[in-house]
């Protein structure tokens, strides 16, 4: 008997089988995703897509709120308890919705905003010249040690002191360090700025104990829900209680309308989740896997920007390799490893065709990969880069890789996650 979206749509049911397929199938590298457990797919896909909320508990706009006022009250409890945070808000749609929300509780358009560089590892909200927060506020930003490749303290506090911003952002998108948000706090404070802490893709991380936290040392904490996190698609902004007015109402009324309530509940599930001690696994695993997976493409002389890694995330320069990011990409994609090119701190290269490879370990880890697998990713990569041309070897590895695949079935790809590193709530 089909599935009633068999029977309604067969080309998009197709398609979804397809796409499932090729998630499990694969070895996905790319740092910002990963694969829901069941449990938080079930919520996704809820009946709770059904109900407009808009507003909080106690004051909604509409009728009908007796279960979503729980779902999101359980929702916002077990945010402050995975984070220890005084003030959570689940609503925001994304990351870039948080964060424009958080610009929204405490910024006039004009306001001077410092953050990080994009191709230093920087979001493209925290100031890029393209995007909003670079249209509507003054940016300026900070860009990583041309030589270590690190965030370099000095030269952010000299920075912070000439400019003397609204706001300093700490976070982003390809920073394979620890971020010492202490040191950002203290800047911010000497320089009169307000610190807003980026946590998008160390989120799971954090809730599991293998990255310090930003969570009462910084005025605004914003989050994507589905990297490290694993949860559903979404966003979430954490804030001390003084400041939980200003950021409610910046999310409703100020930037959105109503919230997206499967994705609230979803959001509950995943975090019921990383309440749990094998979250604390996983998060560990995580850091484990990146360094054996980094370790090993050292050997095979690949230069990884910082040297290494202390996260989810490697971002390799292949400047030495001769090799554009993108042709490096798509011959792995071939060969069955998914990742993404990405610009290099100082890139001569333009961001569509740049000279880096960005890669991380969330995904893997969440199928029950460990050291040993990353090690033959890491040689599998080597292969691929030494031949990119070679459709045979491709394929040959592309075969490898699935057998691992199904070694390590993903949740939601196959219906089953038989590893230690997942809870299936
Ligand atoms: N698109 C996200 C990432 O891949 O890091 C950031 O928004």
């Amino acid at each position: 008997m089909p599935s009633s979206l068999e029977a309604n749509d067969p080309t998009i049911s197709r398609l979804i089988a397809q796409e499932t397929q090729r998630q499990g199938s694969k070895i996905r590298l790319i740092p910002s995703e990963n694969f829901v457990s069941s449990a938080v797919l079930e919520a996704t896909g809820s009946a709770l897509t059904n109900k407009y909320s808009e507003g909080y508990h106690g004051k909604r706009y509409y009728e009908g709120q007796e279960f979503i006022d729980q779902i999101e009250e359980l929702a916002i409890d077990r945010a402050k308890d995975v984070f220890g945070s005084a003030h959570a808000n689940v609503q925001p749609y994304s990351g870039s919705p948080a964060n424009l929300a958080a610009y929204l509780a405490f910024c006039e358009p004009g306001d001077k905003i410092m953050g990080m560089h994009l191709p230093s590892g920087g979001h493209l909200t925290h100031g890029w010249k393209v995007s909003i927060s670079g249209k509507f506020f003054n940016s300026v930003q900070y860009q990583v040690d041309k030589e270590t490749g690190r965030i370099d303290l000095d030269h952010v506090r000299e920075m912070a002191m000439k400019e003397r911003p609204k706001v300093l952002w700490a976070g982003g998108t390809a920073v394979p360090r620890t971020i010492d948000f202490s040191a950002f706090a203290e800047i911010a404070k000497e320089c009169g700025a307000l610190f807003f802490a980026d946590i998008a893709h160390i989120a799971g991380l954090i809730a599991g104990g293998a990255h310090p936290t930003p969570v009462g040392l910084a005025d605004v904490v914003t989050t994507t829900t589905h990297k490290t996190l694993r949860g559903p698609r979404g966003g979430m902004i954490m804030a001390s209680e003084e400041h939980a007015k200003a950021v409610d109402r910046a999310v409703f009324p100020g930037l959105q309308g109503g919230p997206h309530n499967h994705t609230t509940a979803a959001l509950a599930v995943a975090l019921h989740e990383a309440q749990q001690d094998s979250f604390k696994t996983y998060a560990h695993q995580i850091v484990s896997n990146a360094k054996a997976l980094a370790a090993r493409l050292s050997e095979h002389g690949f230069e990884l920007v910082s040297g290494g890694t202390d996260n989810h995330l490697i971002l390799i320069d292949l400047t030495n390799k001769e090799l554009p990011g993108k042709v490096l990409a798509k011959a792995l994609d071939r060969a069955g490893i998914v990742s993404n090119y990405n610009s290099v701190p100082y890139d001569t290269r333009k961001p569509f065709d740049p000279s880096g490879l960005r890669i991380g370990t969330p995904a893997v880890t969440t199928q029950g990969m460990g050291e040993t697998e990353m090690v033959k990713i890491a040689d599998w990569m080597n292969e691929v880069a030494n031949s990119v041309g070679d459709e045979g070897l491709q394929e040959r590895i592309a075969g490898e890789v699935r057998e691992v695949c199904k070694a390590f079935p993903a949740p939601g790809t196959s219906g089953t996650c038989g590893t230690s590193a997942h809870t299936a709530a």
